[in-house]
This record gives C-alpha cells, sequence and structure tokens, in this order.
C-alpha cells in the first residue's frame, strides 16, 4: 500500500483524516464533473479541519491519498475495474488500475488506520432480490469494519426497507442528521426511520465512541440528508428511476454493471438534475464526515 506523506503524518499525529473512495469518479459520473466533483470533496474536508485521502489501486497498488493527477486520471481513463471485495486478489496480481466501492475502499481505510469515510450513496439490497440475489457487498464489509460512513442513504434505485433489514442483520448502527428517516439519496426521506438521530458532529462521535470502547464490531452508517435546495421529490425521481429499471432489464445489464448503468440513465432523463443532487450531495456529506472526524479525533 501507498500512503501519502500528508496523509499518513496526520495518521501518525492522530490528526482527523476522511477516506474518499474512486468508483464514485471512474463509474458514478461522466468526466470531466467526476474530476471536478473529487476535487471539490476535498477542499470540503480540508475547510472543514481534516484530511482528505482519496483511495483506489494504481497498476495493483492500492494508493491512501492520491494526488490531483490521479485523480483526473481515475476520471477519465477507460477500463479501470470497479473493485468490490472479491476484485482485489486479480486487480493486485495483474496489476490493474481498480476503482473501490464502498466495500473495497472500507477495507483500504481500515488497513491504513482510518476511521471515517464519505460517499455518496452506499449500495444496498437491489429491487428484485429475491429473484437475482443482488445485494451490494458494501453492506456486509460495513458490519465487518470499524469504519463510520457518511453517506445520503442508499441509493434510490434500491429497495430502501430490504436494505435497512439487512444492515440491522449486520450490526451496522443506522445514524441520521437532523432527520428521522433515512434519506433516500436524491430524496430527503425514504420513509423508513433509523436508529437514532443525532443534531451535533459530536453526539454522533459519541455513539461511535461507544461502540469502540464496549468492543463492538463492526460500522456505523450516518445517513446525511440531500440539501433542500438540491433535493429532487421522490415522486418525480421515482418515474425515472422506474424507466430506467425497465430499460436495465430490456438490456439485460446484470451484476456490477447494474448502479453505473442506472446512475448513467438517470441523470440522462432527469435531464442532469440527479447528477446536480449527486454533486451537492457529496460535498455536503464531505463537510458533515470532516465534522464527525474532528469531533471524534477530539473525544
Ligand atoms: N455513491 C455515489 N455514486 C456511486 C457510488 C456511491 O454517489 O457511484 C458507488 C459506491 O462505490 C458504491 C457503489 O459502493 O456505487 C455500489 O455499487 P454496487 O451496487 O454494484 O454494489
Ligand atoms: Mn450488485
Amino acid at each position: 500500500m501507498r500512503i501519502s506523506k500528508i496523509v499518513e503524518e496526520a495518521l501518525k499525529a492522530h490528526k482527523p483524516v476522511v477516506a474518499l473512495e474512486s468508483t464514485i469518479i471512474s463509474h458514478g459520473m461522466p468526466y470531466p464533473r467526476n474530476v471536478e466533483t473529487a476535487l471539490a470533496v476535498e477542499k470540503a474536508v480540508w475547510e472543514n479541519g481534516a484530511v482528505p485521502a482519496t483511495i483506489g489501486i494504481i497498476d495493483g497498488e492500492p494508493v491512501i491519498g492520491m494526488n490531483e493527477q490521479e485523480i483526473e486520471e481515475f476520471g477519465k481513463r477507460k477500463g479501470i475495474c470497479k473493485v468490490s471485495y472479491r476484485d482485489f486478489p486479480i486487480v493486485l496480481a495483474n496489476k490493474l488500475w481498480g476503482a473501490t466501492t464502498v466495500s473495497a475502499t472500507i477495507i483500504l481505510a481500515e488497513k491504513a488506520g482510518i476511521e471515517v469515510f464519505v460517499t455518496g450513496g452506499i449500495g444496498g439490497v437491489h429491487r428484485g432480490a429475491e429473484k437475482t440475489f443482488d445485494i451490494s457487498r458494501d453492506l456486509k464489509e460495513l458490519g465487518l469494519h470499524e469504519i463510520t460512513v457518511v453517506s445520503a442513504g442508499a441509493k434510490a434505485i434500491l429497495d430502501i426497507p430490504k436494505t435497512l433489514e439487512v444492515l440491522e442483520t449486520e450490526g451496522v448502527t443506522v445514524l441520521s442528521y437532523k432527520e428521522k428517516n433515512f434519506a433516500s439519496f436524491y430524496s430527503r426521506d425514504s420513509g423508513y426511520p433509523v436508529d437514532a438521530v443525532f443534531e451535533t458532529p459530536l453526539e454522533a462521535a459519541r455513539i461511535i465512541k461507544a461502540k469502540r470502547d464496549f468492543g463492538l464490531k463492526g460500522g456505523i452508517l450516518i445517513s446525511n440528508p440531500p440539501d433542500e435546495k438540491y433535493a429532487l421529490p421522490s415522486s418525480y425521481i421515482e418515474k425515472i428511476i422506474a424507466e430506467a429499471l425497465k430499460e436495465a432489464e430490456e438490456k439485460q445489464i446484470h451484476g456490477k454493471e447494474v448502479t453505473p448503468f442506472l446512475l448513467k440513465r438517470v441523470a440522462e432523463l432527469s435531464g442532469g438534475k440527479s447528477l446536480d443532487t449527486n454533486i451537492d450531495l457529496v460535498i455536503d456529506n464531505a463537510r458533515l464526515g470532516a465534522k464527525i472526524a474532528v469531533a471524534l479525533s477530539e473525544l
């Protein structure tokens, strides 16, 4: 693993560090907005008192803390693998480029000693999973590692109640910032409640610390509802998701292609609105994640 100097020094000095993933760059957004977003997210982390560490795999080497040039490369290079847990050995052995999903980024963040990780929306149980068995590895890794993931809930393209059920099975504590219900990525309210609501980063940090102090394994998922200015009404986005899901079925899109396909089609069908929301919510998650990392390091 290569850890950048800035990140390594911050970790040694017990300063707050925030991990960031790279699938959102390579497979979640079009170039150049993906790169602009990744850099804006890093800036938001810095401005809120923490050190950003964008994570990915370059020529088979996991990198913790990419530089600007590397982020640019992740944004435009063709053929970068989307790396979930199972893909690690292939990418490492064959010295490939790998964009790490939430599941893979959790592994690398933990190895580096980073406790807070920011993304857009986690993967989860897909609609129709009772037939396809499509359940993101993100949920399992969240249950296995001592990490806090700040997100805007789970992606709206998923089955939210089933996702919350699996999170419970995996022992993931689900918290929400200020709203009583879990967010559904583009919308503020999925209609399903979380385990607890917190009003300040310090309150969240206290719950994280209690889990660690008591020796409880597993992660904490934080739902940060998208800003009212950018959130999309679920009645509006739901119609678009239904259309995108229908197309995915007709085109027989399966496995790891499903999520990138749906994100892209929803962005096209909404005339770019969903992409604007996605960008805004990741940056906002970065602000909150940095504040939680700061509060945690002070505790
Ligand atoms: N958040 C976003 N855009 C994304 C993702 C998260 O705003 O593209 C990525 C994450 O890397 C997450 C992945 O792990 O989507 C889920 O993929 P899948 O459903 O195939 O597990
Ligand atoms: Mn899947």
